[in-house]
C-alpha cells in the first residue's frame, strides 16, 4: 500500500512534504483535506491526526503528524540522497539548527502576515488595524534578516553547498507572504539568488504546481464564502487581541 499523505497545498507544511516526495520520486497518495472546507475536522481525518493539522500521513497502520518528522521519516525510510539530510554531524547539525528556530520565527511571522493581510479581513469584513499589521510586518522583516545572516551567510544553501531539507522547510513558508501580495523578495538579491537556487534543484515545474494555489491565494479569498471562515473566529480573536 502506497503512503497516503493528507495535505493542503495552501498550508506551507504540506508543500514541503509533497515536493519533497514528488522530488524523490516516493510512491504516494495525494489524499486532499480542504482547510477551508473544515475537512480537518471531519471524523475520518481525527483518525490520521487527532491534532487536526496537516499534513500527516498514513503508512500502513502507522500513522504520523508533523511536517518535519514526516520530512525526517520519509528521508529515512526511502533513503534519499544524503544532500536532504547529511549523515555528516555538524553539516546534519547546521540542518536541525534551522528546523527547531523556523517554527516560532519564520514560520510564525509568514503565516500572521498572510493571515492578516488576507484571512482575518475575509473573516471578519475588515482590515486589521494598522499598528498590528505593522508590527506583523516587522517580525517577518526580523526572521527574514536572521535567514540571511545567520542561517545562509555566503553559503549557497543553509547546510552549505548543498539543498537541504532546511532549504526546502524555509523557501514554503517564504511563500506564503508572497500569496498574500507581500513582496518580501523586493530589495533582497541575496534572498532571491538563493530562492533561484532553491528553485532551480527542485525544479520549476514541480516549485509552481505546489506553489499553485498560495499564489493564487489573493483571487480564491475574493471568490470564498466569508462563513466558511467561521471556525476561525476564536484564533483570529485571540491573534487581535
Ligand atoms: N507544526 C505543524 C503545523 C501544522 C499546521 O499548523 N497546519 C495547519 C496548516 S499550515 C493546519 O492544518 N491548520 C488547520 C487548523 O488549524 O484548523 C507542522 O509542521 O506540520
Amino acid at each position: 500500500m502506497a503512503l497516503e499523505l493528507y495535505l493542503d497545498l495552501f498550508s506551507q507544511p504540506c508543500r514541503s512534504v509533497f515536493i519533497f516526495a514528488k522530488k524523490n520520486n516516493i510512491p504516494f497518495e495525494f489524499k486532499k483535506i480542504s482547510l477551508f472546507e473544515g475537512g480537518q475536522h471531519a471524523e475520518e481525518f481525527g483518525k490520521i491526526n487527532m491534532m487536526r493539522k496537516v499534513p500527516a500521513i498514513r503508512d500502513g497502520d502507522f500513522t504520523l503528524a508533523e511536517s518535519v518528522a514526516i520530512l525526517l521519516y520519509m528521508a529515512e525510510k526511502f533513503r534519499t540522497p544524503d544532500h536532504w539530510y547529511p549523515a555528516d554531524l555538524q553539516t546534519r547539525a547546521r540542518v536541525n539548527e534551522y528546523l527547531s528556530w523556523q517554527h516560532t520565527a519564520l514560520r510564525m511571522h509568514g503565516s500572521k502576515v498572510f493571515w492578516f493581510k488576507l484571512l482575518i479581513p475575509k473573516a471578519l469584513g475588515k482590515e486589521v488595524p494598522k499598528e498590528k499589521m505593522d508590527s506583523a510586518l516587522e517580525d517577518l522583516e526580523g526572521s527574514l534578516k536572521m535567514l540571511e545572516e545567520k542561517f545562509l551567510q555566503d553559503r549557497p544553501f543553509i547546510a552549505g553547498e548543498h539543498i537541504s531539507l532546511a532549504d526546502l522547510v524555509a523557501i514554503v513558508e517564504i511563500m506564503q507572504p508572497v500569496g498574500a501580495g507581500v513582496d518580501v523578495f523586493a530589495e533582497r538579491p541575496k534572498l532571491v539568488a538563493w530562492r533561484d537556487r532553491v528553485q532551480a534543484v527542485v525544479g520549476k515545474e514541480l516549485f509552481d504546481e505546489a506553489h499553485q494555489s498560495i499564489l493564487s491565494a489573493v483571487k480564491v479569498m475574493e471568490s470564498l464564502d466569508s462563513s466558511k471562515l467561521q471556525g476561525f473566529k476564536p484564533r483570529i480573536m485571540k491573534l487581535l487581541l
